[in-house]
């Protein structure tokens, strides 16, 4: 007999499986929305500017301290501008109008964002309900500020690129802390190209320092893009969009005067059903490993691929 759902319905989870993700409107109350970007906005005037690396550091050769500053930023809490924003290692901004995204430990560190992420039973419900992992871990976390006027873009990806294991198997939670509309950046997907885009490169630390991509699928044997057309999905805050980790989404620059603040985290299945290697960039620390979502793993899975 199949098992009771407690969150989703059927369709919800068909949809999801169907087109690569799934935004499910009001998953948190005004309330609790409310407190996430109240202390996101916290965590912007909190933030010292006195030994960040990009307004420190200002020649080429210091590169590799910006490098070391995100590939040890697994478990912390730490802050990366948006690149127009620094001239000459000077912040041509206020500082909480300057940062491009909060990361990537948020859901350890962050009392608010750890309550919202690993203290949240409507997560751990949608987890069991979408069966997309046996036993899935929380990986990393960000607020995603998309700032007024210059809010970078983020281009066409997908996150198993990003958040590699062998198989596949990141899951993105986003959760719109503001309007999101086409104006301020709202993001869209290629609806259906999780099935038919695979995963070709992964981004990793190279031997050398820094970061770079491995090819897993030689350019001339990966099949053309899907074709079809992205939907750009508007969202209101509170709004979760659960996103599969091979489906393609991308989301505009915001030109707008209206910032669009969202917090988002992944999970990915552990070993022994996906491993995660020492080439991937965030590294978990024995002081602080990967937490469990489920206090009892999902006996079957559905499909990760
Ligand atoms: O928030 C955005 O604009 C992009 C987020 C995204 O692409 C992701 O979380 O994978």
């Amino acid at each position: 007999m199949a098992a009771k759902l407690e969150y989703l319905t059927q369709q919800q989870i068909d949809s999801f499986y169907r087109d690569g993700y799934l935004v499910i409107p009001g998953f948190l109350s005004q309330q609790d929305t409310s407190v996430l970007l109240t202390r996101a906005k916290q965590l912007l005037q909190d933030f010292s500017l006195e030994d960040h690396p990009l307004t420190k550091f200002t020649t080429g050769d210091d590169n590799h301290v910006g490098d070391d500053y995100f590939l040890t930023s697994g478990d912390k809490i730490r802050y990366f501008l948006e690149e127009s924003a620094v001239v000459d290692g000077k912040l041509v901004r206020e500082k909480e109008k300057a940062v491009n995204k909060i990361g990537h430990g948020l859901h350890e560190l962050d009392p608010v964002f750890r309550e919202a992420t690993l203290g949240n039973p409507a997560i751990k419900a949608v987890a069991r309900d979408l069966k997309f992992h046996h036993d899935p871990v929380a990986l990393q976390s960000m607020i995603i500020c998309k700032q007024t006027e210059i809010g970078g873009e983020v281009p066409e990806h997908n996150d198993s690129t990003f958040l590699y294991t062998n198989p596949p198997t990141a899951l993105g939670f986003w959760i719109a802390l503001e309007k999101c509309t086409p104006e301020n950046g709202a993001l869209s997907f290629l609806p259906g190209s999780h099935l038919t885009t695979p995963i070709a490169k992964r981004f990793v630390r190279m031997p050398t320092g820094g970061t770079g991509f491995e090819e897993l699928i030689s350019p001339e044997n990966v099949p053309n893009r899907t074709a079809g057309k992205y939907i750009l999905e508007a969202c209101l805050p509170g709004d979760l969009v659960v996103i599969h980790g091979s489906v393609l989404h991308k989301s505009e620059r915001n030109t707008s005067p209206h910032t669009r603040f969202a917090y988002t985290f992944h999970m990915i299945e552990s070993p022994p059903y996906a491993e995660y290697d020492e080439k991937n960039w965030l590294q978990p620390t024995p002081e602080l490993p990967f937490s469990k979502i489920l206090d009892t793993p999902n006996p079957v899975v559905l499909s990760t691929a």
